[in-house]
């Protein structure tokens, strides 16, 4: 946290005003921007250290037609590469997408939007490999599954007996079950309705593999708890295909399902699941763990005064911060309304303090946006750690209690808990 790599982007404009705005702002969401506004060196950028993005904005370069450098920049580009402009006619968008360019962000510009579309666009190309479990009692075919799989960048596991089904989806917590039709223990089918009677295994999809062209049989299969049906074929690049398009849209589900659909964050009920998780990890391990309740101050006033969507980007910008920091090891939450929770494993009550402390300070040198103008906003927070013998309850209102301390303090402020038994 903190600590992360700021992602670097490239900018080119000609506009200076509108260059600072953006890297100012872009920084502290954890970009570094470097403008560029010559060709000869933004090519030389590119070749050198490409970004994890380029922005074009229409006003373009002092000494070359953007028709020119765009073409040159973006086939050194690794990443996507987005065009700001006023909005642009089919004809010349599609001029553009055949030079290079992704995707379009329209003016007026909104800073918020392009930190959600760059957040979405990288985060797409840093999703971690599929992972793929594949049931199957014949050594040849797993195999060519395996390795076709596995060339494809995904994660592979081969189970022979089908009936260790539960031992392998509890250790490799696979994203989607390849499920041989026929076995000699049982029948694929057999165990996709056992699978299916689980309902915690109900978000992973089974697809069965087989010979077996007859569609009634087919439809059988997919009756009994299968999602989709692969004919067996030596067709690799299908394979690849199904499973990936599968996956990927299962993992759009279950994010979905995991959180919240405003900030992206884990929702209430995942992200106290996912401390009574860590609690019971953390005693384990008898490691210390921190957690924290944030809350917006006067909240009610920046609806009030400039409109509820002006709220709701104020919580999207806060959900931003800790999206971008609390990354590496620690959860964060939407706990409610305008209430956000962090889960700081392995982190000590002071270090957590430190880190709650630099993301207040970021949240409080926000820019926030309204109309044409700007505002700043501020949280509080309460800070507890888990003492030998507490329940996530106990570490909640523990958390919630300092959190009501810091408010009455004068809020813009972290409050600690369990300060009187320190040691
Ligand atoms: P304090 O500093 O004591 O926390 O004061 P506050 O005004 O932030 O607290 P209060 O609990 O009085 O008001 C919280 C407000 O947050 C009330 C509610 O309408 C608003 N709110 C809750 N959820 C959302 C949301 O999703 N979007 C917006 N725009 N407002 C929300
Ligand atoms: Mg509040």
């Amino acid at each position: 946290m903190g600590e992360n790599q700021p992602t670097l982007i490239y900018l080119v404009t000609c506009q200076q005003q509108q260059a600072a705005e953006i890297s100012s702002q872009l920084d502290l969401f954890g970009f570094s921007v470097k403008v560029f506004t010559k060709q000869s060196w933004l090519l030389a950028a590119m070749h050198g250290t490409p970004p994890a993005a380029l922005l074009v904005d229409e006003s373009g370069l002092e000494d070359a037609p953007l028709s020119q450098a765009l073409p040159l920049a973006a086939k050194l580009a690794k990443g996507p590469v987005l065009f700001i402009s006023e909005p642009l006619p089919v004809v010349r968008q599609l001029e553009l997408l055949r030079s290079g360019i992704t995707d379009f962000i329209g003016k007026p510009f909104d800073l918020l939007r392009l930190i959600d579309r760059l957040d979405h666009l990288l985060e797409r190309s840093h999703e971690s490999p599929y992972r793929v479990l594949v049931v199957d009692d014949s050594e040849t075919s797993a195999t060519w599954t395996r390795t076709m799989l596995t060339q494809a960048g995904m994660q592979v596991a081969v189970l022979h007996n089908p009936l260790n089904i539960f031992l392998s989806l509890e250790r490799f917590k696979p994203e989607i079950i390849l499920m041989d039709v026929y076995m000699p223990e049982c029948t694929g089918d057999e165990i996709a309705q056992v699978v299916r009677q689980h309902a915690s295994y109900d978000s992973i999809p089974i697809v069965f593999l087989s010979t077996e062209t007859s569609r009634g049989r087919q439809l059988m299969a997919r009756s009994m708890g299968g999602d989709d049906f692969l004919v067996k074929s030596s067709d690799g690049d299908e394979l690849i295909a199904a499973v990936s398009i599968t996956a990927a849209r299962y993992r759009r589900l279950r994010r979905w399902m995991t959180c919240d659909s405003l900030t992206g964050l884990l929702n209430h009920t995942h992200i106290t699941d996912s401390l009574t998780h860590e609690i019971a990890r953390a005693k384990a391990e008898q490691s210390p763990l921190a957690f924290a309740m944030i809350d917006i101050d006067h909240f009610k006033q920046v609806n009030d005064n400039f409109g509820h969507s002006t709220g709701d980007r104020v919580i999207k910008s806060l959900a931003r911060l800790l999206r971008q920091h609390v990354r590496e090891a620690a959860f964060a939450g939407r706990y409610g309304g305008e209430e956000f929770a962090v889960i700081f494993p392995d982190t000590t009550l002071i270090r957590a303090a430190q880190q709650m402390d630099y993301l207040r300070n970021r949240f409080s040198a926000l820019d926030l946006q309204r109309g044409d103008g700007v505002f700043h906003a501020t949280f509080s927070a309460g800070l507890a750690r888990l003492d030998p013998g507490m329940s996530s309850r106990a570490l909640i209102e523990a958390a919630d209690e300092a959190l009501y301390r810091a408010k009455a303090a004068g809020r813009n402020q972290i409050g600690l808990a369990n300060m009187a038994v320190q040691g």
